[in-house]
């Protein structure tokens, strides 16, 4: 059976690393195989949950879906959209939100890391992003959600969503039951700066993450000074017990250079951090370039990336309109 893959990105700026390799890396595997049916949306919805500059939102939207296509997703096979232009996903996320009980929502992790202490403070859209979610993901009857491991909660929640729905409405299997695509290793990549902290778009050290934008230089500069620890790196995975930082710039190379971690161990086990650093950064330069070179020359093209996502979201809106007018006729609108 084919596969109905759908993942989104939040156009919130700063898209690094984590992001590339937790997710638009896997996006680009998954849109080359012939057999799948990929929708990568611009999550614009979900960004306002917290404060946005409207000029500089519609720059990150463009700035999104230039990163989709100079990372690799073809747009003749695979649909790249942004959120607020397809209005079955708030339409659905109301719905959903009316069957969702609070208990399962108050478990969110994301919620209360992004809340922080003030939670009467945070906006009632953040709190109920992960039913946003949901909907994105149940209107195109996903069977596949690549995301980051920060993601798997959200996407536990979605699941238990449309199983709930299901019920409620006695329409079994309605909405499809989709199934996270987490990579097992790394996915979760780590600041720079700090090994038990996620790589994030909003650490306000710049230094903490390398974007997708940065320079040869840049990333040259980033990686010196990634903190590391003071023992040399070892022969095997068990020895980087309790040695995080050691961990994510071993995993960091792993991944971009497609091999496990103990092939990175036998590369580098015995020597110094200075000796890792020095190929981490010319190989994150050698990939990420290339990227970066692309995402320029298709962000001054802003005609082209709007058609783009205007026509993405003429056949995102196909799909989910059909499904949003189902899920009405369902509950007996
Ligand atoms: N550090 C990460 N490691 C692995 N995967 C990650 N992802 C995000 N950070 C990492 C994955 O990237 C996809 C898009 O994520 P997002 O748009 O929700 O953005 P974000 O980077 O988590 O950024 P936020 O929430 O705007 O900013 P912060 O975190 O700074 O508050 C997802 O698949 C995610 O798993």
């Amino acid at each position: 059976m084919s596969k109905i893959i759908f993942s989104g990105v939040q156009p919130t700026g700063n898209l690094h690393l984590g992001n590339y390799l937790g997710a638009i890396k896997n996006f680009v595997e998954l849109n080359n195989d012939k057999e799948n049916q990929c929708i990568f949306c611009v999550v614009d919805l979900h960004a306002i949950t917290v404060k946005q500059d409207k000029d500089e939102l519609k720059n990150n939207i463009r700035e999104t879906a230039a990163t989709f296509i100079a990372s690799g997703i073809d747009t003749s096979k695979s649909i790249i959209f942004n959120q607020s232009e397809v209005h079955a996903h708030a339409e659905g996320s109301w719905i959903l939100s009316c069957m969702a009980p609070m208990g399962w929502l108050n478990r969110m992790t994301q919620f209360k890391e992004k809340a922080g202490k003030d939670k009467e403070k945070a906006s009632v859209g953040l709190y109920i992003y992960p039913i946003l979610m949901a909907s994105d993901i149940l209107l195109y009857d996903a069977t596949h959600v690549p995301v980051g491991e920060d993601q798997k909660q959200h996407l536990e929640l979605t699941r238990d969503i449309a199983q709930k729905f299901n019920k409620d409405f006695n329409c079994e299997n309605f909405l499809k039951v989709p199934e996270p695509l987490i990579k097992k290793k790394f996915s979760r990549i780590m600041s720079l700066k700090d090994g038990l902290k996620k790589m994030s778009k909003s650490d306000p050290s710049d230094l903490s993450r390398i974007n997708l934008t940065d320079s040869k230089d840049e990333i040259l500069n980033k990686i010196k000074k990634a903190k590391t620890d003071s023992y040399p790196i070892p022969n095997e995975e068990i020895k980087l017990k309790d040695r995080p930082e050691a961990q994510n710039l071993l995993g960091i190379y792993s991944s971009i250079s497609n091999q496990t971690l103990d092939e990175t161990l036998n590369e580098f086990g015995g020597k110094n951090f200075s000796d890792l650093k020095v190929q981490l950064a010319e190989i994150l330069s050698n990939k990420i370039s290339p990227i970066t070179k692309e995402i320029k020359k298709l962000t001054n093209d802003k005609e082209y990336l709007d058609k783009i996502l205007l026509e993405g979201a003429s056949k995102a809106e196909e799909i989910a309109g059909q499904k949003i007018k189902e899920m009405k006729k369902i509950i007996g609108f």
